[in-house]
């Protein structure tokens, strides 16, 4: 096996087709329950449960070990993680790269660091496919998803973000505006891999002119989307409907979050990847 790509469970791909793929699953952790995130898990059981859930939860990253498995036995291994500003996935990722590199001399593992999660890095994934089947090869693949990682970005709408605070992963203040009753929290995934609260939205049709809005300014002006959602395919389909409506080659897919970003995400969150230039 010449190409691997792996990802690790907050990129929402359970499985994929074409190239040899994995995926590393995150956990999500509670007192009475453990969820893998693999493709066996019932993301919408795990929500429901989590809604019912009073105690403390919480999650955790694949450890070294774990991605070295991944790796198998592929020459060449591109790796994408969830943003090192708010995981260790990526840290992980470096020391089984270290290891892979030294116990295997000539073969190379090349570490994407996201910045972002969920249907962004569905999109890197599915641009090192691309590449791949293009018959590209390691550096000028290296040298392109290095591109376009500039040239797609991430924006969510969340009407939750209380597992975000209680994980510590925001601003508890932020949290709580968020938690008011209708007003949704729109906002990008940062240049340095943190949420970055734009919006405070109340209301549905207020949420999703305020991602239009940012989609714009952000630069899309047509092209590649992906609405991942958590239990909220209405939503998404408006965001689409709307993208199409003002954007004649908008190509919009909608998909939904697996478990770590339903878990992050909440009920009713979106996570929308998109492109804003030919990459
Ligand atoms: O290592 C771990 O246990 C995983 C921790 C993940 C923490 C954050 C996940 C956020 C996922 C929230 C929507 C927007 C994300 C923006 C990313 C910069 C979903």
């Amino acid at each position: 096996m010449k190409f691997k790509i792996v990802a690790d469970s907050a990129a929402d791909i359970p499985v994929i087709s074409g190239v040899p793929f994995e995926s590393v699953p995150l956990k999500i952790v509670t007192d009475v329950k453990e969820y893998v995130d693999d493709a066996a898990l019932n993301v919408t059981g795990m929500v429901e449960d989590l809604l019912k859930y009073r105690g403390k939860s919480g999650t955790a990253c694949p450890g070294p070990g774990e991605w070295v498995t991944s790796f198998g036995d592929a020459e060449y291994v591109f790796c994408v993680t969830i943003t090192s500003n708010l995981s260790g996935s990526y840290n992980s990722a470096c020391v089984a790269k270290e290891q892979y590199e030294n116990e295997h001399p000539g073969r190379k593992v090349y570490i994407v660091d996201s910045l972002s999660a969920g249907a962004e890095m569905y999109m890197i994934v599915e641009k090192l496919q691309e590449l791949i089947l293009a018959g590209k090869e390691f550096d000028e693949i290296c040298t392109e998803i290095a591109a376009y990682t500039d040239n797609v970005h991430l924006v969510f709408s969340l009407e939750s973000l209380q597992n975000l605070a209680n994980n510590g992963r925001i601003n508890p203040a932020v949290a709580k505006i968020a938690g008011v009753l209708g007003i949704r929290m729109v906002g990008i995934a940062s240049d340095v891999g943190t949420l970055q609260p734009m919006y405070k939205s109340r209301g549905e049709k207020k949420a999703i002119a305020d991602i239009l809005k940012i989609m714009k300014e952000l630069g899309y002006a047509g092209g590649r989307v992906l609405i991942h959602n958590c239990l909220n395919d209405h939503a998404a389909k408006e965001v689409q409907a709307e993208l199409k409506k003002q954007f004649a080659d908008a190509d919009v897919r909608i998909g939904k979050t697996t478990g770590l970003c339903s878990f992050y995400a909440e009920k009713g969150g979106l996570m929308i990847g998109f492109e804003t230039a030919k990459a």
